[in-house]
C-alpha cells in the first residue's frame, strides 16, 4: 500500500509541475485530491485495513496529501505571478510616445514671454521682482502717488471703482509704495502685473499688463535712469539701439520723461518704415525721478527725500510686445485664436 501511495505521489507531483495554466492545475487537483481520487479513497479506507497497517498507511497517505496540497498551492502562486507578469507586459503603455495623431506642442503666451524677458533683463541689473494686489485702496493707488484731488484718472470714467475708496489698480505703482514701507533703501525692484483702466481701442484694453520699476538709493540721478533704460532697450530691441528722453508730466515723478528707442525696423532695411512713421523713434515707456512728495509719504520708513533719490519707470507689456513683434491690434492677444498666438515663440 505504501508503494502505491508513493507512486501516486510521484505521478501527482509530475502532473502539478506540468500544469501550465490555473485551469490545468485545477484538473490535477480534482484528479488527485477530488472525491473519487485514489489518495482520498486510501485515506477513507484506512479504518478497514488490518490494525498493524493502519498507522503507517494513514500517516504516509496523510503526508502525501499535505505535500500535494502544498505543491498545488506553490504551483498556483507561480502560475498566477507569471500570468500577471505577462499581462503587465502586454498592457504596458509607453507614455513617452507621441499621441496619434501627434498633438501640437503648446507655448507660453506672447505676453508671458515678454514679461519674463523684461524680468530677466532687470534681474540681471540687480533688481528684484515683486507682485502685489490688483484691488487697491485709493490711498495707495492715487493719494500716496501724488495725484491731485482733481486728477482725471481718479474719475469713474477712467477707473473701475469697487467701493468709494477701493479701485482695481490703474498701475502697479501702489505696490512700490508698499515695497518702500516694507524695506528701507537701497531699493531696486520691478513690479509686473495686471492693471485696469476704462479704455478700449486697438492699442488699449480695459485690462492690460505693466512692468514698473523703482530704484531708490543715495545719489541716484537721471543718468542712472537713462543708462538703465538703454541697457533694457538694447536687451529687448537689439544691441544697436539708442534711447532719447523727451520732457513729460507724471504726478509721481519730477522731472518726468517719455522714452523713445531708435526704430529697429527702419534700421534693418535703411528706408523710413510704417512702424515709426519715418520718425526713426518709437515711444516705449514713461519714467522720471521719484517726486520728493512721494518719498515724503514713506519718510518714516527711511525714505528722507533729503537723503535718498530715486528713479521710476513704467511700461505696458502689450505695447512692448506689439512693437517687438509688429502686432497691429493688441485686442487679438486676448481672443485666444491659436492662429495668432502660435506665431510667437
Ligand atoms: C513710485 C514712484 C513713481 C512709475 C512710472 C510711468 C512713468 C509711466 C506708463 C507707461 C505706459 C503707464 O502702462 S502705461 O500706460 N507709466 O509712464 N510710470 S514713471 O513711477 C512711479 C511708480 C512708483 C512710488
Amino acid at each position: 500500500m505504501i508503494d502505491r501511495i508513493e507512486a501516486i505521489e510521484q505521478q501527482a507531483s509530475s502532473a502539478v509541475e506540468a500544469a501550465q495554466t490555473s485551469d490545468a492545475l485545477e484538473q490535477v487537483r480534482v484528479q488527485y485530491l477530488g472525491r473519487k481520487a485514489d489518495l482520498p479513497n486510501i485515506l477513507r479506507g484506512v479504518a478497514e485495513l488490518p490494525p498493524e497497517q493502519r498507522g503507517a498507511v494513514g500517516k504516509r497517505a496523510n503526508q502525501a496529501r499535505k505535500q500535494l496540497e502544498a505543491a498545488i498551492e506553490r504551483r498556483g502562486a507561480a502560475l498566477e505571478a507569471a500570468e500577471l507578469e505577462r499581462r503587465l507586459a502586454s498592457d504596458a503603455i509607453d507614455v513617452t510616445l507621441p499621441g496619434d495623431p501627434p498633438q501640437p506642442v503648446g507655448r507660453l503666451h506672447v505676453l508671458t514671454q515678454t514679461r519674463r524677458e523684461i524680468e530677466d533683463v532687470f534681474l540681471g541689473l540687480g533688481f528684484s521682482v515683486l507682485e502685489g494686489p490688483e484691488v487697491e485702496s485709493v490711498r495707495y493707488n492715487f493719494d500716496a502717488l501724488n495725484h491731485s484731488p482733481t486728477h482725471p484718472a481718479r474719475g469713474r470714467s477712467d477707473t473701475f471703482y469697487v467701493a468709494d475708496d477701493v479701485v482695481l489698480r490703474t498701475h502697479t505703482s501702489p505696490m512700490q509704495i508698499r515695497a518702500m514701507e516694507a524695506q528701507p533703501p537701497p531699493l531696486y525692484v520691478i513690479i509686473p502685473g495686471r492693471v485696469y483702466r476704462r479704455d478700449s481701442d486697438a492699442t488699449h484694453t480695459p485690462q492690460f499688463h505693466q512692468v514698473e520699476g523703482l530704484a531708490v538709493d543715495r545719489g541716484i540721478t537721471l543718468a542712472d535712469l537713462k543708462g538703465t533704460l538703454l541697457d533694457f532697450s538694447r536687451a529687448i530691441f537689439g544691441a544697436d539701439r539708442e534711447v532719447r528722453l523727451r520732457p513729460h508730466f507724471f504726478p509721481f515723478t519730477e522731472p518726468s520723461v517719455e522714452v523713445d528707442v531708435s526704430c529697429f525696423n527702419c534700421a534693418r532695411d535703411g528706408s523710413p518704415c510704417q512702424v515709426c512713421k519715418g520718425s526713426g523713434w518709437l515711444e516705449i515707456l514713461g519714467a522720471g525721478m521719484v517726486d520728493p512728495n512721494v518719498l515724503g509719504h514713506v519718510r518714516e520708513h527711511g525714505y528722507d527725500p533729503e537723503e535718498v533719490q530715486g528713479f521710476a519707470f513704467g511700461m505696458g507689456i502689450e505695447r512692448i510686445a506689439a512693437l517687438k513683434y509688429g502686432i497691429p491690434d493688441i485686442r487679438t492677444l486676448y481672443q485666444n485664436d491659436v492662429r495668432v498666438l502660435e506665431q510667437f515663440g
